[in-house]
C-alpha cells in the first residue's frame, strides 16, 4: 500500500507540474466582450535628426545610396515610428492567426527592412540577402535559439524558428556591417502592434478588463500604463516619450 501510495503521489505531483506549465500557455478563441485600445506615440521636445550611416565596408554596395540611422525616427507631429506596443502577459483572448507566408527581414543595401517586426511564437522568420555582398546574421534572443551565420549572396534565405515568447524584443544584427540592426518582437499572444510613420497603433478584440500596456522603443526604452478595456468600446491611450 505504501508503495502504491508513493506512485499515486508521483502521478498527482506530475499532473500538477504539467498543468502548471500549461497554465502559462496562451489560450486563443472567440472573444464575445472585446474592446479596442488605440493611440499615438509621440516624442516630447525637439526630436534629434537622424544621423547618416557611416559606411565603412563594402562601400560600392552598402554606400550606393545614403542611409539614415533607424535608431529613432520622429516624423510629422513628433510621431515616433517603429514603437512596439503590446499587452503584458495576457493569457486568454482572440485566436492567433498564422501568417499566410513567413514574415521577412530583407538585407537590401546593407540595411534591414523592415527595421521592426512582431510575430507570435512559433512563427518562422525568413532573413533575406538581396545584396551582392556577404552578411552575417546574428540574433540575440532571451529564450529562443540564437543564430549566428554567414549569408553570402548565394544563400538567399536563412530561416529563423521562434519557439518562445520574449519579454524584450530580439535584436538581429549583421556582424560584418556594424550599423545593420533590426528588432523582432516575439509574443505568446496576438495583442501587439508596431507604429508606422504616423505613430499610431490599434490593438483590437481584447476581452474587457484592465491590462498593462507596454510601449517599447529601442533608443528611448519603455513606458507601461494600466489601461481599462470595455466591451464594444475603444479606449484611447497615448504615450509620450522623451530623452
Ligand atoms: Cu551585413
Amino acid at each position: 500500500m505504501r508503495f502504491a501510495g508513493k506512485i499515486a503521489f508521483a502521478i498527482v505531483a506530475g499532473a500538477l507540474l504539467f498543468s502548471g506549465v500549461n497554465a502559462n500557455a496562451y489560450e486563443g478563441g472567440d472573444v464575445s466582450n472585446g474592446g479596442t485600445i488605440s493611440g499615438k506615440i509621440t516624442f516630447s521636445g525637439t526630436a534629434p535628426a537622424r544621423a547618416p550611416i557611416n559606411v565603412t565596408k563594402d562601400k560600392e554596395v552598402c554606400g550606393a545610396t545614403e542611409h539614415l540611422s533607424d535608431l529613432l525616427i520622429v516624423g510629422a507631429g513628433n510621431a515616433i515610428k517603429n514603437v512596439i506596443v503590446s499587452l503584458v502577459e495576457i493569457e486568454k483572448g482572440k485566436a492567433i492567426v498564422a501568417p499566410s507566408s513567413n514574415p521577412k527581414l530583407d538585407q537590401n543595401g546593407c540595411v534591414f527592412t523592415p527595421h521592426v517586426i512582431c510575430v507570435t511564437a512559433g512563427t518562422t522568420i525568413d532573413i533575406l540577402n538581396s545584396d551582392s555582398v556577404t552578411h552575417n546574421v546574428h540574433t540575440y534572443p532571451e529564450e529562443n535559439t540564437a543564430v549566428n551565420k554567414a549569408q553570402p549572396p548565394s544563400l538567399k534565405v536563412i530561416s529563423i524558428e521562434t519557439e518562445f515568447g520574449e519579454e524584450d524584443p530580439m535584436k538581429v544584427s549583421c556582424d560584418y556591417h556594424g550599423w545593420m540592426s533590426s528588432w523582432v518582437g516575439i509574443f505568446e499572444h496576438p495583442y501587439f502592434a508596431v507604429t508606422g510613420d504616423d505613430g499610431s497603433f490599434t490593438i483590437d478584440n481584447i476581452p474587457a478588463g484592465a491590462y498593462e500596456v507596454k510601449a517599447w522603443q529601442e533608443d528611448l526604452g519603455e513606458l507601461v500604463k494600466t489601461v481599462g478595456v470595455k466591451a464594444g468600446e475603444t479606449t484611447t491611450e497615448n504615450f509620450e516619450f522623451t530623452k
